[in-house]
């Protein structure tokens, strides 16, 4: 959005949602943004055809009644605390892949905290040349461009990190029991809620930017799921049994998240182990470990500072910083 009337569009509508209950009169909001009655009305049509709902009770009177559940910028900014990140959005309907994106924004200089979102995915992209199921308007899609100054070593405990963060605002905003798997799953009830994929451009001794991807399945019904993974993934609809504020739930990630990622940026993984631990599936189990070729089983006992899996086998402890777990 830009331009004068788009500008004084989103500062009336905040001022209306702000006091859901009150009604304000065109000539005060006219007065109060010094322009015409004219241009309020202007500017509230046009925020109706973007699918935000007034009660327009007389000529003269307008009250704030519903936001559409779309990925505007404003919206998703409406809500948020945070000091850098979300406070650039691209916002896009469709693209391949909103980790691809930023990527090239990122080279390109897009300032830390910048978030790519888009409504679709046709090439949603997951780990080892995966691919992510992103179908439109139902899940959260989106990729953070950050620029740590850790070495890259640590760099595996960002998708921990963002893991975590996710599975508190699944508790917090949802009471749901969202557990975390590592490296890079956020599971309900065992079946997969999000993923994550990390992506890093690096030089020698430290990254230039770091993309955060993420992908959280929101709204979508079991039929939405390809068949291959109807069986394992879930939604938070279908966790709650109802309908969920997709852009609220956003928000306040990225407020969890910024929280996390300060203290990420500052001490690494360290800080946020307790937590980690806590929501980890697999820590005291026993467990399958596929790296290319080989399996192998060990009991998984700890997840270390740089957000490796530390398992135990024959009484020795093994560090793993890659591969496929899976709870035997
Ligand atoms: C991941 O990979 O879990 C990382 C997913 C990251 C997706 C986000 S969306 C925004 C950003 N832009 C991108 O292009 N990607 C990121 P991995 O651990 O490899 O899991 C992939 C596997 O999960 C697939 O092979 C399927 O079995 C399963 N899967 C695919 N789509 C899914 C979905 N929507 N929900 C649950 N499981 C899914």
């Amino acid at each position: 959005m830009s331009g004068r009337v788009d500008d004084i569009a989103v500062e009336i509508l905040n001022l209306l949602r702000r006091s859901p209950d009150k009604r304000f009169s065109i000539s005060s909001l006219a007065d109060k943004y010094s322009t015409k009655p004219k241009f309020v009305n202007e500017a509230l049509r046009g925020l109706v055809v973007w699918g935000y709902k007034f009660d327009f009770d007389s000529k003269s009177d307008v009250r704030f009644v519903s936001a559409p559940d779309s990925i505007f910028p404003h919206e998703i900014q409406f809500r948020l605390k945070t000091k850098f990140v979300g406070r650039n959005v691209v916002s896009h309907f469709s693209v391949p892949s909103t980790n691809t994106h930023a990527f090239m924004l990122a080279e390109e200089g897009a300032p830390e905290g910048t978030i790519v979102i888009a409504e679709k995915q046709t090439a949603g992209k997951g780990r080892l040349g995966r691919k992510w199921s992103s179908p439109a308007k139902s899940g959260l899609w989106l990729s953070l461009i950050l620029r740590p100054t850790l070495p890259p070593a640590e760099m595996p405990g960002l998708s921990i990190m963002t893991a975590v963060a996710l599975a508190e605002t699944i508790r917090s905003v949802l009471k749901l029991d969202a557990l975390i798997k590592w490296p890079n799953d956020v599971l309900i009830d065992d079946s997969k809620v999000a993923g994550i994929l990390t992506e890093m451009a690096a030089e020698l001794d430290k990254a230039r930017h770091v993309i955060v991807g993420v992908g959280i399945n929101v709204n979508q019904h079991r039929k939405d799921f390809p068949p291959a993974i109807r069986n394992k993934a879930t939604s938070l609809l279908l966790e709650m049994g109802d309908r969920v504020d997709r852009i609220g739930f956003l928000s306040e990630f990225l407020n969890v998240f910024e929280e996390f990622y300060l203290d990420f940026k500052k001490k690494g993984l360290k800080p946020l182990l307790p937590k980690v631990r806590k929501r980890s599936t697999l820590i005291g189990n026993q467990v399958r470990l596929k790296k290319g070729k080989k399996t192998i089983l060990a009991k998984a006992v700890d997840i270390d500072p740089a957000g490796a899996l530390v398992v135990k086998r024959r009484k020795q402890l093994m560090r793993v910083t890659a591969g496929e777990v899976t709870i035997i």
